[in-house]
């Protein structure tokens, strides 16, 4: 098969589940063709069969708003009718799914369309009256769309009024990527005391309430001294930054901006945080389980599809910030409850939302629609 895979290239979840399936999908003996503005972050090291196509915008003092949107549909339809590309995969649906469809129109037909919907492209951009009309059609348009978790599905429908079937197919993770060594060598540097280390990872939008980790860890860290690693860039940083200094906890913080591979901080970790007030599926939290360690996070959007509490993990409501931190001081008091949650954890991830499995499912589902 040849298939184009369209995603923001940026360190993200969306980028993150695109390149990997697609680097999966050519290892798998597949041409994938990258059509992005960027290299993807994640591409690493390239297996045969994998081409990328970047997506220019070019620069006219008229363009207030240079439109990527009609360079990535121009670029796709190029590389389709170049390439002989059968089927376009694009990840998120804001511009995707409508630059997808209109490089459909462009070729008068051709190439079938998949959108995988990731989360705010939905709950919190897609629903704003200036993109929901566009989104919608680019969803009502692909031959198949799929989200990342059951709870995105329904809000697909209910908040954009979107009536066709969507296919949940979970995002996934891939267990061997956790290197023990590694992630011994972070936590000696990011806890040189040996006391708890708590781990954050996000873009630090506001949904990621990225405040309630600190305040989490300030509770935790007043019962038993601790240390907190931030993992991650975005608009919420100074605010948090200023909060650990005004609290007295900057010599117990740690930020480290974009790590790669954010496995490597992650495994170091005791206890993952997770305190979002959106959050589709959460593939930080999974990738945290994945190196066995247990997630606290609040029970927003698609978590509860992946965090069970009590096993391998604890959801609490958003904004519990004293029950999640109870929570977290009860779990480190007792240190075989917390090898017991590592446990579970790395048993859910590998058992439930392992590569291979996840993978299978998209390589059926593009089998299914070109009919091979
Ligand atoms: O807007 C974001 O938070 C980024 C977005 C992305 O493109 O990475 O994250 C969403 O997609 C991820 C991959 O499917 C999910 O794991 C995240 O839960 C989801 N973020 C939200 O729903 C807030």
């Amino acid at each position: 098969m040849k298939i184009g895979v369209t995603c923001y290239p940026t360190v993200g979840g969306s980028g993150t589940v695109a390149t990997e399936l697609g680097l999966a999908i050519a290892r798998r003996g597949h041409e994938v063709h990258f059509i992005c503005y960027a290299l993807p972050y994640r591409l690493g090291r390239v297996p045969p069969g994998v081409t990328f196509h970047e997506v220019t915008v070019p620069a006219y003092p008229l363009f207030q708003y240079p439109p990527y949107s009609l360079a990535l549909a121009s670029q796709m339809a190029d590389a389709v009718r170049n390439h002989g590309i059968e089927l376009l995969h694009v990840h998120y649906a804001i511009p995707h799914a409508i630059s997808a469809y209109l490089a459909r129109e462009i070729l008068g037909g051709g190439p079938k369309l998949v959108v995988t919907l990731h989360g705010t492209d939905i709950t919190v951009v897609g629903a704003d009256p200036s993109f929901l009309p566009i989104v919608r059609l680019g969803i009502e348009r692909a031959d198949v769309v799929t989200a990342v978790s059951q709870s995105l599905a329904d809000e697909t429908h209910e908040r954009l009024g979107v009536k066709r079937e969507i296919e949940v197919i979970p995002n996934f993770v891939d267990p061997d990527r956790y290197d023990r060594d590694f992630a011994a060598a972070h936590r000696r540097r990011l806890s040189p005391d040996g006391a708890p280390l708590l781990v954050h990872a996000s873009n630090f939008r506001p949904v990621k309430r990225v405040l309630d980790v600190l305040e989490i860890f300030r509770l935790v860290h007043e019962r038993v001294p601790s240390h907190l690693a931030m993992v991650g860039d975005g608009p919420d940083r100074p605010a948090a930054e200023r909060f650990a200094r005004d609290a007295g906890l900057a010599h117990r913080v740690e930020f480290l901006g974009n790590v790669s591979p954010v496995e490597g901080v992650m495994g170091a970790g005791d206890v993952f945080l997770l305190p979002s007030s959106e959050e589709s599926f959460g593939l930080a939290a999974l990738e945290a389980m994945a190196c066995g360690v247990p997630v606290v996070a609040s029970n927003a959007g698609g978590i509860p599809e992946l965090v069970v509490h009590g096993r391998g993990g604890f959801i609490f409501p958003v904004g519990a910030t004293e029950t999640m931190a109870a929570c977290i001081v009860t779990l480190l008091s007792n240190p075989h409850e917390l090898v017991r949650q590592r446990e579970l954890a790395r048993r859910r991830a590998v058992e439930n939302f392992a590569v291979a499995k996840v993978v299978d499912r998209y390589e059926d589902l593009y089998h299914r629609l070109l009919g091979a």
